[in-house]
């Protein structure tokens, strides 16, 4: 990717009918892109969808527009991995690490609760730390990416998998706590065949869990546990428009 001028893309894909109607959401993706490597940031994301283990999408979306405001680079969140043997187990840590990174119990409790009755989410739920208030429901991250030779560097370096799947949402997960008033979020995938997932806080960074859902589950979940918002507009605002791009350098690893 070179940097003269970048574009955002982004897609989305959905089986039945389109997200307006009620369809059942298949896939999304964004990316920064130059108009030069335009071609291949569509046919990943046109890639990304059309295998998609939750089925073959009927409706999809591929859009780019051009990115007029100034990029920010940030660093990415550390990263550790624990192995749990049971999901009832990832599912009890995940919680101890929600708390530790300084959301209250009984938010976490509530924030469960609000999951079972909200499956088929195409986006983010925003909830506030101290009434348990949901703010808003599927809020979409968007304008993030991370090119892939700097992220190559980075895994070796960390010993890590170059796992694009770990990319996107490490990339996701650097993003939204870098704003000042996201305390934590929570996060396992909707495909059937992934089953990591993370707790992800400025104050612990990215914390992997292996096991957080049964294989063949289609539920996934994504939570933002937030502080004192006094502008949600404006927080929504940032999560979908403001140009991040991750950057990693051996000398300023956080
Ligand atoms: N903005 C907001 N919410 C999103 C976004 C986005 N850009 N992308 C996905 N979501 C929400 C949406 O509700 C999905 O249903 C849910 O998150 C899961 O998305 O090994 O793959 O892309 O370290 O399926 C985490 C572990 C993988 C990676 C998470 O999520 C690792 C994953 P998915
Ligand atoms: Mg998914």
């Amino acid at each position: 990717m070179t940097e003269d001028k970048l574009y955002s893309v982004r897609m989305r894909a959905s089986k039945y009918r389109s997200h307006e109607q009620g369809g059942k959401h298949i896939s999304g993706g964004e990316m920064l892109t130059s108009y030069q490597d335009m071609k291949i940031a569509v046919n990943t994301l046109l890639d990304k969808a059309l295998t998609h283990p939750k089925g073959n999408p009927d409706f999809m979306q591929i859009q780019f527009d051009p990115v007029d405001e100034a990029v920010e680079r940030i660093k990415p969140l550390h990263v550790s991995t624990y192995d749990v043997t049971t999901v009832g187990k990832g599912q009890q840590l995940a919680r101890e690490l929600l708390e530790s990174a300084g959301v209250p119990k009984w938010i976490i409790e509530k924030a469960y609760h609000l999951l079972s009755e909200d499956l088929n989410q195409s986006g983010a739920t925003l909830i506030d730390i101290h009434s348990g208030a949901c703010l808003a429901k599927s809020v979409r991250v968007s304008r993030m990416d991370w090119t892939n030779a700097n992220f190559q560097m980075w895994a070796e370096n960390h010993h890590l998998p170059d796992n694009p799947r770990m990319k996107e949402a490490l990339v996701l997960a650097s993003k939204v706590n870098h704003h000042v008033a996201t305390v934590a979020e929570l996060c396992w995938s909707d495909d059937p065949d992934y089953v990591t997932g993370y707790v992800a806080s400025k104050k612990s960074g990215y914390e992997r869990i292996n096991k957080l859902k049964d294989s063949g589950d289609e539920n996934g979940c994504r939570i933002f546990f937030v502080d004192n918002i006094k502008d949600t507009a404006a927080y929504i605002h940032y999560m979908e428009k403001q140009p991040i791009l991750v950057q990693w350098g051996e000398n300023n690893d956080t």
